[in-house]
């Protein structure tokens, strides 16, 4: 077959935590793993969980990003190409040993099927492991060189030709240094032009802002953390990595109506009095994306003296609103929200403007 085989070995692993967001955040550091490690980095699905439904849904990498960009960054291969035409040949069933930094529940293993959704993950590529391999205090921060010749001296590829994670080899949120990484991470043609189909027939001609409004029970559960997590979930990206820009705040979190109507009136603003010189940029709409309450009526009410229609996707659709939200003039995302940061990596690959509801204090 005209698949060519990498001496330098693969990487494979389980976006075993969180949901997307969670997911795409361990995506950039695996794939920065893989680089150091020089092995190419097998890509893995996404994992989504349905509301009532036991098993996850396994969602082919293909379906939302294209391959191409990301070869630009380092070598990657399709899951499926991968098991079809390496693993049978480099990583033979009775030869599939999984790694984890230290045994997992109450065993002497990595338990990697043990629990929902690791099963369910190896199990939808048809894959029994037949050992574990500790690899602590050994660890993934390849920002260190001393780090990747380890790794290299005790796992070369001759001897480990598939290194299998049981979780991601990767730290949420994403290391600072690796968040360029997403400029790589391109649409797949079949979002892109639903968000370009949505923006063409449902929103009026001329600028608008995007916003994320996360609300749901468990991000209201979530928040009620933040007095004792000042730099809770994707938080770094607004407050620094080590909090240089201040704490965490309840209103970052789940911002109020008021804040809400407040920024965005400030935003549209900010915009029309630069449409003065560039009328292409008074704004029209208002872009919301949630998980929960849009606010529709509320926040057309509240601006309707300011001419701007207020719109959501009629049927939900989490990647779409992600790639419409890419689009906005402006983005007013919510810091703590892994999702939110999607958008704010791949508008900052571009040098478009975001902000965050409640960010800075004022
Ligand atoms: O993406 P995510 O990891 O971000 O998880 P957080 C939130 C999920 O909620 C998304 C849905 O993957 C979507 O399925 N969702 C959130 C949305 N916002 C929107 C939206 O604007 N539109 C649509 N259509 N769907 C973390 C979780 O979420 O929240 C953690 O990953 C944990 O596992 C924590 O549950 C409480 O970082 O916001």
């Amino acid at each position: 077959n005209s698949v060519s085989f990498d001496p330098s070995g693969y990487m494979v692993y389980c976006p075993c935590m969180g949901r997307f967001g969670n997911q795409a955040d361990h995506f950039l550091g695996s794939l920065a793993f893989a680089k150091a490690l020089n092995r190419t980095l097998v890509l893995p699905p996404w994992i989504e969980y349905r509301y009532g439904e036991r098993l996850p849904k396994i969602v082919p990498f293909s379906t939302y990003f294209t391959t191409a960009p990301l070869l630009e960054f380092h070598k990657v291969i399709p899951m499926k190409t991968f098991m079809d035409s390496i693993a049978p040949y480099e990583w033979p069933s009775k030869q599939r040993v999984v790694f984890c930094y230290m045994a997992r529940g109450d065993s002497k293993s990595c338990n990697a099927k043990e629990g929902n959704p690791f099963g369910a993950f190896w199990d939808s590529i048809q894959v029994d492991f037949v050992d574990s391999e500790f690899y602590g205090p050994l660890h993934h921060d390849v920002s260190n060189e001393d780090i990747v010749k380890t790794w290299k001296e005790i796992y070369p590829p001759d001897k480990w030709p598939v290194l299998a994670f049981t979780g991601a080899p990767a730290s949420f949120p994403v290391a600072d240094e690796n968040r360029h990484i997403h400029k790589h991470l391109v649409w797949s043609k079949d979002i892109e032009d639903k968000a370009k189909k949505f923006l063409s027939s449902r929103m009026p001609k001329g600028a608008f802002i995007g916003i994320h409004l996360r609300n749901g029970v468990d991000w209201v559960r979530a928040c009620k953390h933040i007095p004792e997590s000042p730099n809770l979930f994707a938080a770094p990206q607004c407050l620094g990595y080590r909090n240089e820009k201040g704490n965490a705040t309840a209103e970052m979190c789940l911002p109020s109506k008021e804040q809400i109507v407040k920024q965005l009136k400030k935003a549209i603003k900010n915009m029309n009095d630069l449409a003065k010189v560039d009328s292409h940029k008074t704004v029209r709409a208002v872009f919301v994306a949630s998980d929960n309450h849009h606010m529709i009526e509320e926040l057309r009410s509240a601006l309707h003296k300011l001419k701007v229609t207020v719109v959501k996707l009629n049927t939900p659709d989490p990647h779409v609103d992600l790639a419409i939200l890419g689009k906005s003039n402006v983005f007013i995302g919510n810091c703590i929200s892994s999702f939110s940061a999607f958008v704010k990596r791949e508008r900052d690959s571009r040098g478009a403007p975001s902000l965050f509801w409640g960010f800075p204090v004022t």
